[in-house]
Protein backbone atom coordinates (compact mmCIF):
# COMPACT_ATOMS: atom_id res chain seq x y z
CA UNK A 1 0.00 0.00 0.00
CA UNK A 2 0.93 4.09 0.00
CA UNK A 3 3.45 5.01 2.34
CA UNK A 4 1.15 7.01 3.72
CA UNK A 5 3.41 8.50 6.77
CA UNK A 6 6.31 9.71 4.54
CA UNK A 7 4.29 10.98 1.91
CA UNK A 8 1.78 13.19 4.28
CA UNK A 9 4.98 14.48 5.72
CA UNK A 10 6.42 15.33 2.69
CA UNK A 11 3.04 16.61 1.06
CA UNK A 12 2.98 18.81 4.00
CA UNK A 13 5.81 20.80 3.19
CA UNK A 14 3.95 21.58 -0.24
CA UNK A 15 0.79 22.77 0.60
CA UNK A 16 -1.85 24.09 -2.07
CA UNK A 17 -2.66 27.72 -2.19
CA UNK A 18 -6.33 27.71 -1.27
CA UNK A 19 -7.33 30.16 -3.95
CA UNK A 20 -5.87 28.80 -7.40
CA UNK A 21 -7.21 26.41 -9.58
CA UNK A 22 -4.63 24.16 -11.92
CA UNK A 23 -5.55 22.34 -15.28
CA UNK A 24 -3.46 20.16 -17.11
CA UNK A 25 -3.99 21.67 -20.25
CA UNK A 26 -2.44 21.43 -23.94
CA UNK A 27 1.11 22.68 -22.76
CA UNK A 28 1.30 20.77 -19.26
CA UNK A 29 0.53 22.44 -16.50
CA UNK A 30 1.81 26.40 -16.80
CA UNK A 31 1.57 29.27 -14.69
CA UNK A 32 3.31 31.43 -12.90
CA UNK A 33 6.71 30.22 -10.99
CA UNK A 34 5.67 31.17 -7.71
CA UNK A 35 2.25 29.28 -7.72
CA UNK A 36 3.44 25.82 -8.89
CA UNK A 37 4.95 24.06 -5.67
CA UNK A 38 2.39 22.03 -4.55
CA UNK A 39 1.60 21.28 -8.13
CA UNK A 40 5.24 19.93 -9.09
CA UNK A 41 5.27 17.85 -6.20
CA UNK A 42 1.78 16.24 -6.75
CA UNK A 43 3.82 15.44 -10.51
CA UNK A 44 6.51 14.09 -9.05
CA UNK A 45 3.76 11.41 -7.42
CA UNK A 46 2.08 11.00 -10.59
CA UNK A 47 4.88 10.31 -12.77
CA UNK A 48 5.52 7.48 -9.49
CA UNK A 49 2.02 5.85 -10.20
CA UNK A 50 2.46 6.56 -14.24
CA UNK A 51 5.87 4.59 -14.19
CA UNK A 52 4.50 1.79 -11.85
CA UNK A 53 1.36 1.47 -13.89
CA UNK A 54 3.61 0.78 -17.13
CA UNK A 55 5.82 -1.73 -15.07
CA UNK A 56 8.65 0.49 -14.38
CA UNK A 57 9.26 2.04 -17.55
CA UNK A 58 11.04 5.43 -17.17
CA UNK A 59 9.09 8.45 -17.65
CA UNK A 60 9.90 11.84 -18.25
CA UNK A 61 9.48 15.15 -16.34
CA UNK A 62 9.78 18.48 -17.43
CA UNK A 63 9.81 21.73 -15.78
CA UNK A 64 9.65 24.52 -18.59
CA UNK A 65 7.09 26.91 -19.40
CA UNK A 66 8.65 27.03 -23.02
CA UNK A 67 8.55 30.70 -24.81
CA UNK A 68 6.23 32.29 -22.27
CA UNK A 69 7.67 35.03 -19.72
CA UNK A 70 10.42 34.31 -17.49
CA UNK A 71 8.41 34.64 -14.46
CA UNK A 72 6.18 31.59 -15.21
CA UNK A 73 6.75 28.07 -15.48
CA UNK A 74 5.17 25.11 -15.80
CA UNK A 75 5.31 20.72 -16.30
CA UNK A 76 4.69 18.49 -18.61
CA UNK A 77 5.18 14.42 -17.76
CA UNK A 78 6.45 12.26 -21.01
CA UNK A 79 5.49 8.63 -21.88
CA UNK A 80 8.01 5.67 -22.43
CA UNK A 81 8.62 6.34 -25.70
CA UNK A 82 9.09 10.07 -25.35
CA UNK A 83 5.42 11.03 -26.45
CA UNK A 84 3.26 13.41 -24.98
CA UNK A 85 1.12 11.64 -21.55
CA UNK A 86 -1.82 9.85 -22.26
CA UNK A 87 -4.56 11.82 -22.61
CA UNK A 88 -6.72 9.75 -20.58
CA UNK A 89 -3.97 10.97 -17.67
CA UNK A 90 -4.52 14.55 -17.65
CA UNK A 91 -7.48 14.14 -15.71
CA UNK A 92 -5.57 12.34 -13.22
CA UNK A 93 -3.05 15.27 -13.07
CA UNK A 94 -5.36 17.73 -12.99
CA UNK A 95 -7.52 16.01 -9.71
CA UNK A 96 -3.96 15.28 -8.10
CA UNK A 97 -3.20 19.22 -8.36
CA UNK A 98 -6.24 20.59 -7.19
CA UNK A 99 -6.71 18.29 -3.81
CA UNK A 100 -7.45 20.72 -1.35
CA UNK A 101 -5.39 19.46 1.64
CA UNK A 102 -3.03 16.50 2.36
CA UNK A 103 -5.70 14.57 3.08
CA UNK A 104 -7.72 14.92 -0.05
CA UNK A 105 -4.80 14.35 -1.82
CA UNK A 106 -3.59 11.10 -0.31
CA UNK A 107 -7.24 9.91 -0.87
CA UNK A 108 -6.78 10.97 -4.43
CA UNK A 109 -3.78 9.28 -4.39
CA UNK A 110 -5.99 5.91 -3.16
CA UNK A 111 -8.61 6.07 -5.62
CA UNK A 112 -6.29 6.59 -8.59
CA UNK A 113 -4.01 3.27 -7.30
CA UNK A 114 -7.57 1.40 -6.80
CA UNK A 115 -9.41 2.72 -10.23
CA UNK A 116 -6.08 2.22 -12.53
CA UNK A 117 -5.41 -0.79 -10.83
CA UNK A 118 -2.03 0.22 -9.75
CA UNK A 119 0.28 -2.50 -8.75
CA UNK A 120 2.27 -0.04 -6.20
CA UNK A 121 5.35 -3.28 -5.73
CA UNK A 122 6.45 -2.36 -8.85
CA UNK A 123 9.68 -0.03 -9.45
CA UNK A 124 9.03 3.47 -10.45
CA UNK A 125 11.77 5.64 -12.47
CA UNK A 126 11.33 8.83 -13.87
CA UNK A 127 14.37 11.03 -15.44
CA UNK A 128 13.59 14.74 -15.30
CA UNK A 129 14.63 18.58 -16.22
CA UNK A 130 14.47 22.24 -16.26
CA UNK A 131 14.58 25.38 -18.53
CA UNK A 132 17.23 27.76 -17.56
CA UNK A 133 14.04 29.84 -15.22
CA UNK A 134 15.16 31.28 -12.07
CA UNK A 135 12.25 29.67 -10.37
CA UNK A 136 13.52 26.40 -11.99
CA UNK A 137 15.70 25.22 -9.18
CA UNK A 138 13.13 25.10 -6.29
CA UNK A 139 10.90 23.55 -8.29
CA UNK A 140 13.31 20.80 -8.81
CA UNK A 141 13.59 20.49 -4.98
CA UNK A 142 9.61 20.29 -5.14
CA UNK A 143 9.49 17.63 -7.59
CA UNK A 144 12.08 15.70 -5.55
CA UNK A 145 10.47 15.55 -2.58
CA UNK A 146 7.65 14.19 -5.08
CA UNK A 147 10.02 11.19 -5.74
CA UNK A 148 11.37 10.90 -2.38
CA UNK A 149 7.71 10.51 -1.19
CA UNK A 150 7.12 7.50 -3.41
CA UNK A 151 10.49 5.84 -3.39
CA UNK A 152 11.10 6.73 -7.36
CA UNK A 153 14.46 5.88 -8.59
CA UNK A 154 15.03 9.51 -10.34
CA UNK A 155 17.58 10.38 -12.74
CA UNK A 156 18.48 14.24 -12.67
CA UNK A 157 19.10 15.17 -16.69
CA UNK A 158 19.77 18.42 -15.26
CA UNK A 159 19.30 22.05 -16.91
CA UNK A 160 18.53 20.84 -20.50
CA UNK A 161 15.80 21.01 -23.67
CA UNK A 162 12.63 19.70 -23.88
CA UNK A 163 13.40 17.64 -26.69
CA UNK A 164 16.28 16.30 -25.28
CA UNK A 165 14.69 15.25 -22.45
CA UNK A 166 11.97 13.55 -24.56
CA UNK A 167 15.01 11.65 -26.23
CA UNK A 168 16.74 10.53 -23.30
CA UNK A 169 13.59 9.01 -22.36
CA UNK A 170 13.60 7.14 -25.37
CA UNK A 171 16.67 6.20 -25.20
CA UNK A 172 16.64 4.82 -21.63
CA UNK A 173 12.97 2.74 -22.53
CA UNK A 174 14.87 0.96 -25.88
CA UNK A 175 18.48 0.38 -24.48
CA UNK A 176 17.57 -3.71 -24.00
CA UNK A 177 15.50 -3.66 -27.46
CA UNK A 178 17.03 -4.63 -30.51
CA UNK A 179 15.97 -1.09 -31.56
CA UNK A 180 17.85 1.21 -29.40
CA UNK A 181 17.16 5.22 -29.59
CA UNK A 182 20.42 6.26 -29.08
CA UNK A 183 22.85 6.19 -26.36
CA UNK A 184 20.96 7.85 -23.21
CA UNK A 185 23.11 10.62 -22.84
CA UNK A 186 22.90 14.51 -23.98
CA UNK A 187 26.54 13.37 -25.82
CA UNK A 188 24.35 10.47 -27.87
CA UNK A 189 22.02 12.71 -28.77
CA UNK A 190 24.66 15.19 -30.10
CA UNK A 191 26.61 12.60 -31.97
CA UNK A 192 23.35 10.87 -33.36
CA UNK A 193 22.20 14.44 -35.01
CA UNK A 194 25.35 15.59 -36.08
CA UNK A 195 26.91 11.81 -37.33
CA UNK A 196 23.85 11.65 -39.43
CA UNK A 197 23.86 15.27 -40.95
CA UNK A 198 27.77 15.09 -41.93
CA UNK A 199 26.76 12.37 -44.49
CA UNK A 200 23.70 13.97 -45.10
CA UNK A 201 25.45 16.87 -46.37
CA UNK A 202 28.87 15.09 -47.89
CA UNK A 203 30.31 15.86 -51.11
CA UNK A 204 27.97 19.56 -51.08
CA UNK A 205 29.30 22.58 -51.17
CA UNK A 206 30.76 24.02 -47.72
CA UNK A 207 27.78 25.55 -46.02
CA UNK A 208 27.89 29.12 -45.28
CA UNK A 209 27.67 30.39 -41.31
CA UNK A 210 24.22 30.31 -39.92
CA UNK A 211 22.77 33.07 -37.36
CA UNK A 212 20.72 31.44 -34.37
CA UNK A 213 18.86 33.49 -32.21
CA UNK A 214 18.81 31.03 -28.92
CA UNK A 215 15.91 33.37 -26.83
CA UNK A 216 18.72 33.52 -24.18
CA UNK A 217 17.33 30.55 -23.00
CA UNK A 218 18.43 26.94 -22.49
CA UNK A 219 18.86 26.01 -26.06
CA UNK A 220 22.31 28.36 -26.04
CA UNK A 221 24.21 25.54 -24.39
CA UNK A 222 22.94 22.44 -26.03
CA UNK A 223 23.17 24.29 -29.70
CA UNK A 224 26.80 25.54 -28.44
CA UNK A 225 27.74 21.96 -27.97
CA UNK A 226 26.38 20.40 -31.26
CA UNK A 227 28.38 23.31 -32.91
CA UNK A 228 31.58 21.63 -31.37
CA UNK A 229 30.04 18.12 -32.70
CA UNK A 230 29.24 19.87 -36.27
CA UNK A 231 32.36 21.39 -37.05
CA UNK A 232 32.83 23.11 -40.31
CA UNK A 233 29.88 20.94 -41.88
CA UNK A 234 27.63 23.68 -40.40
CA UNK A 235 29.51 27.01 -39.13
CA UNK A 236 26.72 28.31 -35.94
CA UNK A 237 27.31 31.57 -34.61
CA UNK A 238 24.95 32.34 -31.59
CA UNK A 239 23.14 35.60 -30.57
CA UNK A 240 20.59 36.01 -27.53
CA UNK A 241 22.93 33.73 -25.14
CA UNK A 242 22.71 35.31 -22.00
CA UNK A 243 20.77 33.01 -19.31
CA UNK A 244 21.95 34.96 -16.46
CA UNK A 245 20.49 38.20 -16.26
CA UNK A 246 17.36 38.56 -15.31
CA UNK A 247 14.36 38.76 -16.94
CA UNK A 248 15.68 38.57 -21.10
CA UNK A 249 14.56 35.09 -21.76
CA UNK A 250 12.14 35.22 -24.98
CA UNK A 251 12.72 39.41 -24.10
CA UNK A 252 12.23 40.76 -27.80
CA UNK A 253 13.69 37.48 -29.38
CA UNK A 254 13.25 33.38 -29.62
CA UNK A 255 10.54 32.22 -31.94
CA UNK A 256 7.64 32.93 -30.38
CA UNK A 257 8.14 36.62 -30.88
CA UNK A 258 9.14 36.49 -34.55
CA UNK A 259 6.11 34.53 -35.43
CA UNK A 260 4.25 36.79 -33.69
CA UNK A 261 5.61 40.20 -34.04
CA UNK A 262 6.29 39.08 -37.70
CA UNK A 263 9.70 40.76 -37.26
CA UNK A 264 13.50 40.99 -37.05
CA UNK A 265 14.71 40.83 -33.17
CA UNK A 266 16.25 43.81 -32.48
CA UNK A 267 19.32 42.64 -31.31
CA UNK A 268 19.90 40.84 -34.41
CA UNK A 269 19.71 43.83 -36.49
CA UNK A 270 23.45 44.66 -36.54
CA UNK A 271 24.66 41.41 -37.62
CA UNK A 272 22.13 39.87 -40.24
CA UNK A 273 23.60 40.87 -43.93
CA UNK A 274 21.07 40.80 -46.89
CA UNK A 275 20.17 37.06 -48.09
CA UNK A 276 21.98 35.10 -44.97
CA UNK A 277 19.82 32.77 -43.48
CA UNK A 278 19.15 32.78 -39.64
CA UNK A 279 16.78 31.29 -37.36
CA UNK A 280 15.51 31.04 -33.69
CA UNK A 281 15.01 28.92 -30.97
CA UNK A 282 12.15 29.47 -28.27
CA UNK A 283 12.96 29.03 -24.78
CA UNK A 284 12.65 25.64 -24.52
CA UNK A 285 14.08 24.54 -27.94
CA UNK A 286 11.16 22.80 -29.48
CA UNK A 287 10.11 25.73 -31.98
CA UNK A 288 12.18 27.16 -34.96
CA UNK A 289 11.73 30.23 -37.18
CA UNK A 290 13.68 30.61 -39.79
CA UNK A 291 14.09 34.25 -41.22
CA UNK A 292 15.98 36.86 -43.42
CA UNK A 293 16.72 40.07 -44.59
CA UNK A 294 16.00 40.80 -48.49
CA UNK A 295 18.30 43.64 -50.74
CA UNK A 296 16.01 46.00 -49.29
CA UNK A 297 16.48 45.44 -45.62
CA UNK A 298 12.74 43.61 -45.41
CA UNK A 299 11.91 40.60 -43.07
CA UNK A 300 10.56 37.64 -44.07
CA UNK A 301 9.70 35.14 -42.09
CA UNK A 302 10.22 31.46 -42.77
CA UNK A 303 7.74 29.43 -40.35
CA UNK A 304 6.29 25.92 -39.72
CA UNK A 305 4.16 26.21 -42.56
CA UNK A 306 7.28 27.13 -45.17
CA UNK A 307 9.19 24.16 -42.92
CA UNK A 308 6.99 21.48 -43.79
CA UNK A 309 6.39 22.82 -47.47
CA UNK A 310 10.54 22.43 -47.55
CA UNK A 311 10.78 19.33 -45.98
CA UNK A 312 7.71 17.14 -47.60
CA UNK A 313 8.44 17.94 -50.82
CA UNK A 314 12.33 16.97 -50.17
CA UNK A 315 10.92 13.39 -48.74
CA UNK A 316 8.52 12.70 -51.27
CA UNK A 317 10.89 13.27 -53.77
CA UNK A 318 13.70 10.97 -52.48
CA UNK A 319 11.12 8.46 -51.93
CA UNK A 320 10.14 8.28 -55.36
CA UNK A 321 13.77 8.29 -55.91
CA UNK A 322 14.48 5.76 -54.12
CA UNK A 323 11.93 3.59 -56.05
CA UNK A 324 9.63 3.02 -53.10
CA UNK A 325 6.33 5.64 -53.55
CA UNK A 326 4.48 2.29 -54.69
CA UNK A 327 5.08 1.03 -50.67
CA UNK A 328 5.65 4.00 -48.50
CA UNK A 329 2.93 6.83 -48.33
CA UNK A 330 3.74 10.60 -46.95
CA UNK A 331 1.34 12.85 -45.90
CA UNK A 332 1.02 15.97 -44.31
CA UNK A 333 -0.48 17.35 -41.05
CA UNK A 334 -1.58 20.90 -40.06
CA UNK A 335 -3.74 22.97 -38.16
CA UNK A 336 -5.98 25.65 -38.53
CA UNK A 337 -3.07 28.08 -38.01
CA UNK A 338 -1.70 27.31 -41.24
CA UNK A 339 -1.36 29.72 -43.85
CA UNK A 340 -3.72 28.97 -47.07
CA UNK A 341 -0.89 29.34 -49.22
CA UNK A 342 0.78 26.55 -47.42
CA UNK A 343 -2.07 24.47 -47.47
CA UNK A 344 -2.92 24.84 -51.27
CA UNK A 345 1.09 24.23 -51.97
CA UNK A 346 1.05 20.77 -50.28
CA UNK A 347 -2.78 19.54 -51.19
CA UNK A 348 -1.01 19.52 -54.68
CA UNK A 349 1.68 17.04 -53.69
CA UNK A 350 0.37 14.94 -51.26
CA UNK A 351 -2.41 14.18 -49.10
CA UNK A 352 -2.91 16.74 -45.90
CA UNK A 353 -4.97 16.83 -43.00
CA UNK A 354 -6.02 19.56 -40.60
CA UNK A 355 -6.61 18.29 -36.70
CA UNK A 356 -6.94 20.99 -33.64
CA UNK A 357 -4.14 22.48 -32.13
CA UNK A 358 -1.92 20.89 -29.95
CA UNK A 359 0.77 18.62 -30.61
CA UNK A 360 -0.63 15.86 -29.50
CA UNK A 361 -3.30 15.68 -32.14
CA UNK A 362 -0.47 16.83 -34.73
CA UNK A 363 1.48 13.54 -33.85
CA UNK A 364 -1.38 11.16 -33.35
CA UNK A 365 -2.36 12.02 -36.89
CA UNK A 366 0.78 12.08 -38.12
CA UNK A 367 1.30 8.25 -37.20
CA UNK A 368 -1.12 7.29 -39.31
CA UNK A 369 0.76 8.09 -42.54
CA UNK A 370 4.04 6.11 -43.05
CA UNK A 371 6.00 8.91 -43.20
CA UNK A 372 3.95 11.83 -41.60
CA UNK A 373 5.38 15.38 -41.92
CA UNK A 374 3.87 17.61 -38.82
CA UNK A 375 4.30 21.46 -38.25
CA UNK A 376 2.28 23.83 -36.33
CA UNK A 377 2.32 27.49 -38.58
CA UNK A 378 4.75 28.75 -34.79
CA UNK A 379 7.42 26.00 -35.36
CA UNK A 380 6.87 23.09 -34.13
CA UNK A 381 6.73 20.12 -35.56
CA UNK A 382 8.84 16.91 -36.72
CA UNK A 383 8.49 13.78 -38.97
CA UNK A 384 7.57 10.30 -38.49
CA UNK A 385 8.92 7.48 -40.08
CA UNK A 386 6.71 4.29 -38.76
CA UNK A 387 7.93 1.02 -37.32
CA UNK A 388 7.41 -0.91 -40.77
CA UNK A 389 8.67 2.04 -42.42
CA UNK A 390 12.12 1.98 -40.90
CA UNK A 391 12.18 -1.85 -41.18
CA UNK A 392 11.70 -0.97 -45.12
CA UNK A 393 13.82 1.60 -45.66
CA UNK A 394 16.43 -0.75 -44.01
CA UNK A 395 16.11 -3.67 -45.73
CA UNK A 396 15.14 -2.45 -49.25
CA UNK A 397 17.38 -3.59 -51.96
CA UNK A 398 17.89 -0.89 -54.54
CA UNK A 399 18.42 -1.46 -58.18
CA UNK A 400 20.55 1.34 -59.03
CA UNK A 401 23.13 3.31 -58.23
CA UNK A 402 20.29 6.97 -57.66
CA UNK A 403 18.02 4.63 -55.78
CA UNK A 404 20.91 3.91 -53.66
CA UNK A 405 22.03 7.14 -52.84
CA UNK A 406 18.40 8.16 -52.18
CA UNK A 407 17.53 5.04 -49.89
CA UNK A 408 20.73 6.32 -47.61
CA UNK A 409 19.74 9.62 -47.18
CA UNK A 410 16.49 8.45 -46.26
CA UNK A 411 17.67 6.20 -43.49
CA UNK A 412 20.20 8.79 -42.47
CA UNK A 413 16.79 11.61 -41.88
CA UNK A 414 15.34 9.10 -39.82
CA UNK A 415 18.62 9.43 -37.45
CA UNK A 416 18.62 13.52 -37.96
CA UNK A 417 15.40 13.82 -36.82
CA UNK A 418 13.99 13.58 -33.34
CA UNK A 419 10.93 11.76 -33.71
CA UNK A 420 9.97 12.19 -30.32
CA UNK A 421 9.03 15.95 -30.65
CA UNK A 422 9.08 18.95 -32.03
CA UNK A 423 13.38 19.64 -32.02
CA UNK A 424 14.38 23.23 -32.83
CA UNK A 425 17.89 22.09 -33.36
CA UNK A 426 17.08 18.34 -35.30
CA UNK A 427 14.62 20.36 -37.36
CA UNK A 428 17.35 22.98 -37.94
CA UNK A 429 19.73 20.19 -39.69
CA UNK A 430 16.73 18.82 -41.42
CA UNK A 431 16.31 22.16 -43.01
CA UNK A 432 20.02 22.62 -43.86
CA UNK A 433 20.31 19.49 -45.34
CA UNK A 434 17.29 20.46 -47.46
CA UNK A 435 18.61 23.34 -48.14
CA UNK A 436 22.07 22.31 -49.53
CA UNK A 437 20.48 19.64 -51.83
CA UNK A 438 18.04 22.04 -53.24
CA UNK A 439 20.99 24.54 -53.60
CA UNK A 440 18.33 26.86 -52.15
CA UNK A 441 18.77 30.64 -50.30
CA UNK A 442 16.67 31.53 -47.90
CA UNK A 443 15.03 33.47 -51.08
CA UNK A 444 14.52 30.80 -53.33
CA UNK A 445 12.62 28.26 -50.32
CA UNK A 446 10.20 31.04 -49.42
CA UNK A 447 9.33 31.37 -53.15
CA UNK A 448 7.92 27.88 -53.00
CA UNK A 449 4.62 29.68 -52.31
CA UNK A 450 3.16 33.13 -51.30
CA UNK A 451 1.96 33.31 -47.68
CA UNK A 452 -1.52 35.49 -47.67
CA UNK A 453 -1.27 38.07 -45.57
CA UNK A 454 -2.67 37.05 -41.90
CA UNK A 455 -3.23 38.43 -38.72
CA UNK A 456 -4.37 37.24 -35.18
CA UNK A 457 -6.05 38.94 -32.24
CA UNK A 458 -6.91 38.19 -29.30
CA UNK A 459 -9.75 38.43 -27.27
CA UNK A 460 -10.80 38.68 -23.49
CA UNK A 461 -14.56 37.66 -22.97
CA UNK A 462 -16.33 36.61 -19.70
CA UNK A 463 -15.93 32.93 -20.21
CA UNK A 464 -14.20 31.17 -22.85
CA UNK A 465 -15.83 28.17 -21.98
CA UNK A 466 -19.05 28.73 -24.03
CA UNK A 467 -16.65 28.94 -27.44
CA UNK A 468 -16.98 25.37 -28.69
CA UNK A 469 -15.80 24.36 -31.96
CA UNK A 470 -15.99 21.51 -34.57
CA UNK A 471 -14.25 20.19 -37.89
CA UNK A 472 -10.86 20.59 -36.47
CA UNK A 473 -11.21 24.26 -34.66
CA UNK A 474 -12.82 25.67 -38.06
CA UNK A 475 -16.09 26.40 -37.33
CA UNK A 476 -17.68 27.39 -34.07
CA UNK A 477 -20.58 25.34 -33.04
CA UNK A 478 -21.42 27.45 -29.82
CA UNK A 479 -22.55 30.34 -29.30
CA UNK A 480 -25.31 29.85 -31.74
CA UNK A 481 -25.81 31.55 -34.80
CA UNK A 482 -22.12 33.19 -34.61
CA UNK A 483 -20.43 31.15 -36.99
CA UNK A 484 -23.43 32.16 -39.77
CA UNK A 485 -22.14 35.56 -38.96
CA UNK A 486 -18.65 34.94 -39.49
CA UNK A 487 -19.42 33.23 -42.54
CA UNK A 488 -21.08 35.78 -43.78
CA UNK A 489 -18.29 38.26 -43.77
CA UNK A 490 -15.52 36.13 -44.56
CA UNK A 491 -17.75 35.82 -48.14
CA UNK A 492 -16.94 39.42 -48.91
CA UNK A 493 -13.15 38.81 -48.54
CA UNK A 494 -11.15 37.47 -51.68
CA UNK A 495 -9.35 34.58 -50.82
CA UNK A 496 -10.97 35.54 -47.00
CA UNK A 497 -10.36 32.63 -44.79
CA UNK A 498 -11.40 33.20 -40.60
CA UNK A 499 -11.54 30.94 -37.58
CA UNK A 500 -12.16 31.85 -33.82
CA UNK A 501 -11.45 29.14 -31.26
CA UNK A 502 -10.73 29.37 -27.35
CA UNK A 503 -7.17 29.59 -26.41
CA UNK A 504 -5.91 26.01 -24.53
CA UNK A 505 -2.96 28.14 -22.89
CA UNK A 506 -4.54 31.69 -21.72
CA UNK A 507 -7.89 33.00 -20.47
CA UNK A 508 -8.66 34.41 -24.16
CA UNK A 509 -10.09 33.58 -27.42
CA UNK A 510 -8.42 33.55 -30.26
CA UNK A 511 -9.21 35.40 -33.97
CA UNK A 512 -7.40 34.41 -36.98
CA UNK A 513 -8.11 35.96 -40.46
CA UNK A 514 -6.38 36.06 -43.80
CA UNK A 515 -7.11 37.43 -46.79
CA UNK A 516 -5.62 38.72 -50.30
CA UNK A 517 -4.28 42.18 -49.18
CA UNK A 518 -2.94 43.07 -45.56
CA UNK A 519 -5.41 45.60 -45.02
CA UNK A 520 -8.17 43.16 -45.78
CA UNK A 521 -6.72 40.41 -43.15
CA UNK A 522 -6.45 43.16 -40.73
CA UNK A 523 -10.19 44.12 -41.25
CA UNK A 524 -11.37 41.05 -41.35
CA UNK A 525 -9.66 39.92 -38.01
CA UNK A 526 -10.66 42.81 -36.42
CA UNK A 527 -14.92 42.60 -37.49
CA UNK A 528 -14.51 38.78 -36.57
CA UNK A 529 -12.93 39.61 -33.34
CA UNK A 530 -16.11 42.62 -32.92
CA UNK A 531 -18.39 39.97 -33.53
CA UNK A 532 -16.91 37.84 -30.34
CA UNK A 533 -16.74 40.04 -27.96
C1 LIG B 1 0.87 24.76 -26.55
C2 LIG B 1 1.08 23.62 -27.50
C3 LIG B 1 1.28 24.14 -28.90
C4 LIG B 1 0.12 25.01 -29.29
C5 LIG B 1 -0.15 26.08 -28.26
C6 LIG B 1 -1.47 26.75 -28.55
C7 LIG B 1 2.21 21.54 -27.00
C8 LIG B 1 3.49 20.92 -26.58
N1 LIG B 1 2.25 22.86 -27.13
O1 LIG B 1 2.00 25.56 -26.48
O2 LIG B 1 1.36 23.04 -29.75
O3 LIG B 1 0.35 25.62 -30.52
O4 LIG B 1 -0.24 25.49 -26.98
O5 LIG B 1 -1.81 27.61 -27.53
O6 LIG B 1 1.20 20.87 -27.22
P1 LIG B 1 -3.27 28.25 -27.46
O7 LIG B 1 -4.25 27.13 -27.25
O8 LIG B 1 -3.18 29.21 -26.34
O9 LIG B 1 -3.52 28.95 -28.78
ZN1 LIG C 1 8.66 25.52 -26.53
Amino acid sequence: SLPIDTIRALANEHPKPGHLHFQYGTAGFRTLGVNLDSVIFRVGLLAGLRSKKLDGKTIGVMITASHNPEDDNGVKLVDPRGEMLEASWEAHATALANATTTDTLISTLDQLVSSLRIDLSKPAKVVYARDTRPSGASLVASLEDGFRALNIEARNAGITTTPILHYLVRAINTKETKEPYGDDTEEGYMQKLSGAFKKLVAGKPAIPPLIIDCANGVGTQAARELGQYLGSSLPLVLHNTDTTSPGILNHGCGADFVKTQQKLPPSLAAHLRPGQRACSLDGDADRLMYFYLDDRGHFHMLDGDKIAALVAAFIVDLVKSAGLEEDIRVGIVQTAYANGGSTKYLSERLPVRCVPTGVKHLHHAAEHYNIGVYFEANGHGTVLFSPETQVKLAEHQPSTPAQSTALTHLNNLVQVINQTVGDALSDMLLVEVVLAHRSYSGIEWDSLYVDLPNRLVKVVVPDRAIFKTEDAERRLVNPPGLQSKIDDLVRKYESGRSFVRPSGTEDVVRVYAEARVRAQADELAFRVAGLVY
